[in-house]
């Protein structure tokens, strides 16, 4: 059950390149439209900390990084961010959205690295104890169509120089996981013209302001 007066909070998640970024505009304006106070953060960073680690993490000019590694890197900057951006704002009664969350760890690093759910779902235990997302929009789209729209902005990170095969089980574990909780997590298939993938996101999100009032 929600606290009364606790924000609530939304990740939107995705392959490379599927627009959630766009899209997160579409979720402020509908937000504001509403008369919400929220706060909007990613993962990785978020914090000083997290976005000192998202450097490490996406940089292609060091050493390969181990995937367990990789792993623990995602969850020590979802503690710092958990612990001084999204736990108090939510307490504070402020909705907060987030451009990927744990939803992300089990697509890469359980999926596309293979580590596999249980040793995310061990670390998400321990990090985040029972807090998880109240909506979560999924963004799912082809992955040779999102690398072709993360190529057009120029020089490509650690993670978008992986294989297709990579991005095929990211999408998969994905689409599992919204099959697990068709409640949460919210398929929008992203691979159409903006227009129409903005208005199913502002209707998703209309509709879950509606309901949590
Ligand atoms: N990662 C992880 O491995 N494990 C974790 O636990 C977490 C993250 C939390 C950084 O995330 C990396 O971290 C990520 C996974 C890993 N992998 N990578 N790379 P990120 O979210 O910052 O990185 P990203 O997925 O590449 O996001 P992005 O670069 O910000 O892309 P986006 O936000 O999804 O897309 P966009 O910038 O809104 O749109 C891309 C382009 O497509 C842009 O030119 C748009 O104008 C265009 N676009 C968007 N929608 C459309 C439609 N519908 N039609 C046509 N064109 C469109």
């Amino acid at each position: 059950m929600k606290g009364e007066g606790r924000g609530r909070f939304i990740t939107i998640e995705g392959g490379e390149g599927v627009g959630k970024t766009t899209n997160i505009e579409t979720l402020k304006q509908r937000l504001q439209h509403h008369g919400i106070k929220h706060g909007i953060t990613r993962e990785p960073g978020g914090t000083e900390l997290g976005e000192a680690i998202r450097d490490l993490l996406l940089r292609t000019d060091t050493t390969p990084l181990n995937s367990m590694a990789e792993l623990l890197l995602m969850f020590a900057a979802r503690a710092q961010h958990l612990a001084t951006v999204i736990e108090p704002q939510l307490a504070a009664g402020t909705w907060v959205v987030c451009d990927r969350f744990t939803d992300a760890t089990y697509a890469y690093q359980g999926g596309g690295r293979e580590l596999g759910a249980g040793a995310v779902a061990q670390l998400e235990q321990l990090v985040q104890g029972e807090l998880r997302p109240d909506l979560t929009i999924i963004l799912d789209i082809d992955p040779e169509q999102g690398l072709a729209r993360a190529r057009q902005r120029g020089e490509l990170d650690r993670f978008e120089q992986e294989h297709v095969e990579f991005f095929a089980r990211v999408r998969a574990t994905y689409q599992a996981r919204a099959q697990e909780e068709p409640e949460r997590c919210r398929i929008v298939d992203a691979g159409r013209p903006l227009a129409e993938v903005q208005a199913d996101v502002a209707a998703l999100i209309d509709g879950f302001i509606g309901s949590a009032k």
